[in-house]
């Protein structure tokens, strides 16, 4: 019997990457979800619990890919599938561009459409989404996230856990730190600190209680 990947996560961002995975040539053979979700996920079954995770490696699957769209969640629970043995796949699209270049971390997905120019590096863990490009030189750090559509200029630094909501632009050198999150359509023109929440054109500080994605 084939022992496919394993995903971890059943929600929309599982589906997506079910197919980037399948695109590739993986066989997909279980998803995980938390407690109360459906049955099967695009086609493959769902399993309820992280406590399967063993008992499949113990079964014999060797790959794993953690499809959670929150990055603090995805980290953690990437930590726990390497930490029993499982090796993180990337779910690349074939419709991505990627210069030869590029350093590609573990547990990346790249979706249909984003560009990766020369030079860059990707961290582990890290979302490029749909149509999203990232230019020469660029440093994506560990989970980090870049939503549909938004475009990074040449020597952009983003930190760990990073979120750059849907069409975010940000100018060459910029170097944007850790667990920053910057809301949809941001124009981001100087360097952010990290735990920042910033959003507008160009963008700046919101107050925390300020609810963006
Ligand atoms: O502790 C957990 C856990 N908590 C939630 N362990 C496991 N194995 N799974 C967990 N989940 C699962 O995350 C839920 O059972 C559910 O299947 C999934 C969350 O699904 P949702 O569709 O709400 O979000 P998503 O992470 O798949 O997608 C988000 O991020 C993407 C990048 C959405 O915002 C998407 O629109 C976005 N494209």
């Amino acid at each position: 019997m084939t022992r496919g990947v394993i995903i971890i996560g059943a929600g929309g961002h599982a589906k997506v990457c079910i197919e980037l995975l399948r695109a590739s040539g993986y066989s997909v053979s279980y998803c995980i979800g938390a407690s109360g979700s459906d049955e099967t996920c695009l086609g493959v079954p769902l399993l309820h619990g992280d406590e399967h995770l063993a008992r499949l490696r113990s079964d014999g699957y060797e790959e794993a890919f953690v499809a959670i769209g929150s990055n603090g969640l995805r980290q953690r629970l990437a930590a726990l599938a390497t930490g029993l043995g499982f090796r993180l796949v990337n779910a690349i699209s074939p419709r991505a561009v990627i210069s030869p270049t590029a350093k590609m971390g573990q547990g990346v997905a790249v979706m249909a459409g984003a560009v990766i120019n020369a030079d860059s590096v990707i961290g582990d863990l890290a979302i490029i989404n749909t149509l999203a490009s990232i230019d020469h030189d660029g440093h994506i750090g560990e989970a980090a996230h870049v939503a549909p559509h938004a475009g990074l200029a040449g020597n952009v630094t983003l930190g760990a856990r990073t979120f750059l909501g849907v069409g975010c632009k940000v100018i060459p050198e910029v170097v944007i730190g850790s667990d920053v999150v910057a809301g949809a359509g941001s124009v981001i023109i100087r360097n952010i600190e990290s735990n920042s929440r910033i959003a507008g054109v160009p963008a700046k500080a919101l107050p925390k209680r300020d609810m963006i994605r």
